[in-house]
């Protein structure tokens, strides 16, 4: 592993194209993976692990499900992409719109980053405003707009913004804490007629999973509505997975505008946006808000996504994400009780994270609090015993389909084993 990383160094940036995979927040070597099914991933040298990253949310159905397989065997026959419409997109379109209910219409991208660039340009655009709120702990992509108290790697690697962002940019972006309505309160208050938009995970995955208190969401929801801002949820983690409509339909808040990617991708690059037919009918070629792709709505992205919701569609897949996760973090729960180690587990759904904290986490503030060492420390520990977790603290685990009792039993197992480990 060390020789592919080394070569690896030599020719990309950390030897990786996304930095949350360079183990920066855990220390070591990362594991170079050459193959996965189901639940499992097996490294290059042919090492196996049950995988509770999933590439970070997509694979919600585990690796190379055989119908997403032979779907992309069948349309890589065909032709990967025309740069011209085909019915597929209209297929993956109609699945979307028939689960998200404030979604009239949508528009198919290449990434999550991308879904939310455009989707805030569209909010900017619609208002006439600038200003932009974001919550603080809360990551969608890397566009410069957003990299401001930004979650996942920015978090992960303690970096409070990015250079390159001009401040003139930055400061049209005013952040508030999660769960925190009087804030937001306060802030639209003062500047509530300059702010085109919020956005926010209505459930958030980039600092670890912090669920949204009760209040929390209705409150946003009303707030921005009284201030003619336009509330964007950024649901490219929680879309597809926590509900088949999301977190809006979980809670029953419609955004405006919503984003999504991961699991409308079924494993290949898929990210979207939509919303209200009147909103997103200001999109070029309909109106004059531009945004286009080379290979957005690319028909083998669109066939792994329309696989991806159908068999998300079929009877008790949902109930089999949620009764796994709940064995896992029970069981994860009971461990560190049993060893004496501070944790709190946060979960909705199948995304989960246990903080290494006595807790609560319910902020960025309280989520920093974790012991991101002893997280580091109990990484290992797990990666030791082939359990492959996320690489930093401040990120989700998520069950798929593929997961099965017995696999969440030897993860359990291992994690008990993991809490004695003198070094965790
Ligand atoms: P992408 O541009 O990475 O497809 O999506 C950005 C994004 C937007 N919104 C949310 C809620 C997201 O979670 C993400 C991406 N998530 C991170 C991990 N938490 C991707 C992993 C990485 O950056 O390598």
């Amino acid at each position: 592993m060390q020789r592919l990383y080394e070569d690896a160094k030599r020719l990309m940036p950390g030897g990786v194209n996304s930095p949350v995979r360079a183990f920066g927040a855990v220390g070591g070597t990362p594991v170079f993976f050459e193959h996965g099914a189901g639940a499992v991933v097996t490294d290059a040298a042919g090492r196996d692990y049950i995988d509770y990253l999933g590439s970070w949310g997509p694979l919600i159905l585990g690796h190379a499900h055989p119908r997403v397989v032979a779907a992309l065997r069948d349309q890589a026959g065909k032709g990967s992409t025309f740069g011209a419409p085909t019915e597929l997109e209209t297929e993956l379109a109609r699945r979307v719109v028939a689960r998200v209910r404030s979604c009239e219409k949508v528009r198919f991208v290449s990434s999550g980053t991308e879904a939310a660039m455009s989707a805030i340009r569209l909010a900017r655009a619609v208002t006439g405003r600038h200003g932009l709120i974001k919550v603080e702990g809360c990551y969608h992509g890397h566009a410069d707009a957003l990299l401001v108290k930004a979650g996942s790697g920015l978090m992960t690697l303690g970096l409070p913004g990015s250079p390159g962002v001009p401040p003139a940019l930055a400061a049209l972006t005013a952040t508030i804490p999660f769960n925190d309505a009087a804030a937001l309160e306060r802030l639209l208050a003062e500047r509530g007629s300059e702010i085109a938009a919020l956005i926010v995970e209505p459930i958030a995955g980039n600092m670890g999973v912090v669920p949204p208190a009760p209040g929390w969401l209705p409150a946003v929801r009303d707030l921005t509505r009284r201030h003619g801002v336009l509330l964007i949820f950024d649901e490219v983690m929680t879309g597809f997975r926590v509900a088949p409509g999301g977190a809006q339909e979980l809670y029953g808040i419609e955004p405006d505008l919503s984003c999504f990617g991961k699991v409308i991708g079924g494993g290949l690059p898929v990210g979207a946006y939509g919303g209200r037919a009147d909103v997103m009918g200001r999109i070029a070629p309909d109106g004059p808000v531009y945004q286009a792709g080379t290979l957005s709505g690319n028909p083998l992205a669109m066939r792994a996504g329309i696989e991806t919701l159908d068999l998300l569609a079929e009877p008790g897949a949902y109930d089999r994400l949620e009764a796994l996760a709940a064995a896992l973090a029970s069981g994860l729960a009971a461990a560190a009780r049993d060893a004496g180690v501070p944790s709190v587990v946060n979960r909705v759904g199948s995304m989960l994270t246990g903080f290494f904290t006595a807790g609560p986490v319910t902020d960025y503030a309280s989520a920093a609090r974790a012991d991101t060492k002893r997280y580091a420390r109990f990484f290992h520990a797990m990666l030791a015993r082939g359990v492959y977790l996320a690489p930093s603290q401040f990120e989700a685990a998520f069950v798929s389909t593929a997961h099965d009792p017995a696999l969440i039993g030897r993860t359990v197992a291992a994690v008990r084993e993991a809490m004695k480990d003198a070094a965790v």
